[in-house]
């Protein structure tokens, strides 16, 4: 039988430890975070690990993730902005009436990006090959939250993370995805 030599990706330490400075990231660099949810229709439809899927392949790195069940509170809280809306009443009971996947990924343009992967808010305009046009039909159960800018992804982050649940780490294919000539 031949001796398995030890491999050195084997015994490489990964560096992880609590996100050093604002855990809310820096917007226009490869520091930048958004906060994205997958709502409770994402999570009783089974598609957590569909829209994760996306954000992984695109490139972007995943920092926090937790499943929480808002409260309506909560839920009022976060969609704030839109409480003269005729629909809020509606929205708020929704995205409170089961468990959510709550998370922040990091790297560039992730923001605007991340909203591109979602495509619009009506799914019924969505392009095919975002995550709203290839997988729901209408607007009031589109499966995903996402960041709509740097102001609101930083106000999100701070609202469902700490700092200490966010976590600062290098990937190994980290320079594969972000070198430039
Ligand atoms: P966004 O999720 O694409 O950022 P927003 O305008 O911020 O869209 O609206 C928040 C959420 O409110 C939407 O994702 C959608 O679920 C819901 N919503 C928006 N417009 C309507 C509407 O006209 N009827 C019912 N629900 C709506
Ligand atoms: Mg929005």
């Amino acid at each position: 039988m031949t001796a398995t030599a030890a491999t050195s990706w084997a015994a490489a330490p990964v560096a992880c430890k609590a996100a050093a400075g604002s855990h809310t990231g820096v917007p226009g660099t490869a520091k930048e975070r958004t906060f994205i949810a997958c709502k409770p229709d994402a999570v009783q439809r089974k598609q957590v690990g569909e829209i994760i899927k996306r954000f992984e392949a695109k490139g972007w790195k995943l920092v926090g993730l937790k499943m929480v069940h808002p409260s309506e509170a909560k839920a009022a809280s976060h969609y704030s902005d839109l409480s003269t809306k005729p629909f809020f009443g509606g929205l708020v009971k929704f995205f409170s009436s089961g468990p959510i996947v709550a998370m922040v990924w990091e790297g560039t343009n992730c923001i605007k990006g991340g909203r591109m992967l979602m495509g619009t808010t009506n799914p019924l305009d969505s392009t095919p090959g975002s995550i709203r046009g290839d997988l729901c039909v209408q607007v009031g159960r589109n499966i995903i939250h996402g960041s709509d800018g740097p102001e609101s992804a930083q106000a999100e982050i701070a609202n469902w993370f700490t700092p200490e649940e966010l976590v600062e780490y290098t990937t190994v294919d980290e320079q594969w995805v972000m070198s430039n000539n």
